[in-house]
């Protein structure tokens, strides 16, 4: 004990010269490991600076250790499995026991030291997305530092100079290891009172990754570049991903990060929201605007905010369909519009477990009890009060309650419409349909009128070659 403290008051020494501290590995700090793949409570600070933290969707907040006014983190980068819905399991490669790893939370001047274990089967490095760092700290192997080995533990040590939304990530074989699921997010909280950063009841957050995961089988190929089967925010798909409860009138917070190859709007139902920071930080009020989907590119950070003022249980999902899906087949036929009836009795007569899909859309995928490979999830699911919600990945719902208690993060289960509120059937009379069969009023009639000509339009699976 007594030579530990000989060694942190080494290191204190070492620090006051600004310089990455040999002395500090000696207290390498005991790594915090995460099982459960669910959202965790908010991690209030025991030490340092005060502030609101964050809590990250199905994710948790690394905790760290006061080394002499130096705030020490210890990443662990290695193999994990993660659950990415009940059910489905995939073997990625993350931090800290988890893929995306945990959330780093600090202050505006805070001096940060984190220690970094690889125990991958090959190299690493950590790039800190977004930060304002010394050059040999910005985590680009070759570039900056040697890269990390297998088995070898390296020391970052940076000030947070600015408050903001972060991301972690390696830059060494980038192609695979962020593939394989090894990013994590990192906040910032400004240090005093920022006249462009308002003070929130709720702030969240999560990161937009995606797998090419074969049904029935456990690891992303790493090789794809556009071709994803699996959308996810910080690697879990809907149902799998947990709901984001707010009280009535709480001002709630979204950030989001983006490290999958293409961009997702992510759209928000009931509420306009201001983008309030980006990349760069926060962003001036005078030019903020409402939206109801923010395009989140690739690469990119938007901190979103809203006043949850309509009770209910609303949407919030990415508006590119086929990214709320699971692992489509993508070598399905088009059949809509295809009139199947009849034929598939014929058929089951030959082969009992013929099945068609897609003739009348693919809602009826939802409800068709097809046997799926092991470890695969259905391409649509997650049931709801009124049925299947028939969506996947990148869906979650948000819960605005009057009666979910302050800094309460629980899901209070389906909202209850009040009467008259609610979408209902029509049962009266249906007036006669008087459709008109022009094509529109043409300012510029046609002197040789052409034959007329109907397209179909190709829906959804058109082809193998699915692009994004
Ligand atoms: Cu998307």
């Amino acid at each position: 004990m007594n030579t530990r403290r000989a060694f942190l008051t080494g290191a204190a020494v070492t620090m006051a010269s600004a310089s990455v501290s040999r002395h500090a590995l000696a207290g390498l700090p005991e790594p915090v490991i995460q099982a459960s793949p669910n959202t965790q409570d908010p991690l209030f600070p025991k030490n340092g600076r005060d502030y609101n933290p964050v809590v990250t969707l199905n994710g948790w907040t690394l905790p760290w250790r006061m080394n002499n006014g130096v705030k020490e983190f210890h990443l662990i980068a290695e193999p994990v499995v993660r659950e990415m819905a009940p059910g489905f399991k995939a073997h990625l490669w993350g931090y800290n026991g988890q893929s995306p790893g945990p959330t780093i939370e600090v202050v505006e001047g805070d001096k940060v030291r984190i220690f970094v274990t690889n125990k991958l089967p090959e190299h690493t490095s950590i790039h800190w997305h977004g930060q304002r760092l010394p050059n040999g700290m910005d985590g680009v192997t070759g570039l900056n530092q040697p890269a990390i080995p297998a088995g070898k533990t390296f020391v970052y040590e940076f000030t947070a100079r600015r408050p903001g939304t972060f991301m972690y990530h390696p830059h060494a074989d980038e192609m695979t290891q962020m593939a394989m699921g090894m990013m994590g997010f990192w906040v910032t909280h400004p240090k005093e009172k920022n006249p462009n950063i308002d003070v929130v009841n709720r702030d969240f957050c999560f990161l937009l990754s995606s797998y090419d995961i074969d049904p029935g089988s456990f690891t992303p190929n790493p090789m794809t570049m556009l071709d994803f089967n699996i959308w996810s925010w910080n690697s879990r798909v809907f149902p799998g991903i947990d709901t984001l409860n707010v009280r009535y009138n709480d001002k709630v917070r979204i950030r989001i990060g983006n490290l999958t190859m293409t961009n997702h709007p992510i759209h928000l139902h009931g509420h306009e929201f201001q983008i309030t920071g980006t990349d760069g930080g926060p962003t001036p009020k005078a030019n903020r605007w409402y939206e109801v989907t923010a395009d989140v590119a690739v690469g990119q950070m938007r901190q979103i905010e809203f006043l949850a003022d309509e009770e209910g249980d609303w949407a919030f999902h990415c508006h590119k369909s086929h990214h709320t899906m699971n692992a489509m087949g993508h070598d399905m036929a088009n059949l809509i519009g295809v009139d199947h009836r009849g034929m598939a009795g014929k058929i089951k007569k030959l082969i009992p477990d013929y099945m068609v899909m897609g003739e009348r859309g693919m809602a009826d995928m939802t409800e068709m009890e097809m046997p799926l490979p092991d470890n695969t999830i259905p391409m649509m699911t997650g049931d709801g009060p009124y049925g299947s919600v028939e969506m996947g990945g990148m869906f979650s719902v948000v819960k605005v309650r009057k009666n979910q208690p302050h800094n309460d993060y629980k899901n209070s289960g389906w909202f209850k419409q009040p009467p008259g509120t609610q979408a209902f059937e029509w049962k009266g009379n249906k007036p006669a349909e008087n459709r008109s069969n022009s094509a529109g009023n043409s300012s510029m009639n046609r002197v040789h009128p052409q034959p007329e000509i109907e397209v179909q339009v190709k829906k959804p699976a058109s082809n193998s070659q699915h692009k994004h």
